[in-house]
């Protein structure tokens, strides 16, 4: 059972071949009760995590990220470990970021939709989650 977790940098859920391994993330197995049975972490610079012994059975694969990271795939995985196999899962994640939009850039906004002076709005943070939701 081994894998990989990796910045996600263009957040497309699939591993791309100039994306880089992330550090500092954390995998475990658990039984289908909800039993940890393997825990590894935090993955070093090769972002590679690796479960050498896990006997045969149904498992979840749950990641957990570095803070300032959220998941471009799932967190946990359902899986199947035949007898003499290896599972490949791999897990993406990209890092938050916020921009700020300042009141004086607020107000250009404001003027431009034609909105009266005496209404203000206040500058705000727009985080890149917000985005992804608004995108759904
Ligand atoms: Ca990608």
């Amino acid at each position: 059972m081994a894998g990989i977790v990796w910045n996600d940098a263009n957040l497309d859920g699939v591993l791309d071949l100039d994306e880089a391994p992330l550090a500092g993330a954390f995998v475990k197995i658990v039984d289908l009760l909800g039993n940890v049975i393997h825990q590894f972490g935090p993955t070093g610079g090769d972002g590679r995590y690796l479960f050498p012994d896990v006997l045969p059975g149904d498992y979840n694969v749950v990641r957990t990220n570095p803070a300032g990271y959220f998941s471009t795939t799932p967190d946990e995985v359902p899986i199947t470990l035949l007898p003499r196999s290896l599972a490949l899962v791999d897990f993406g994640a990209a890092r938050l970021w916020r921009l700020y939009m300042p009141f004086s850039y607020i107000i250009k906004l404001q003027k431009a939709a034609g909105l009266p002076d005496g209404i203000r709005l206040e500058g705000t943070w727009l985080s890149r989650t917000d985005h992804l939701q608004l995108g759904k």
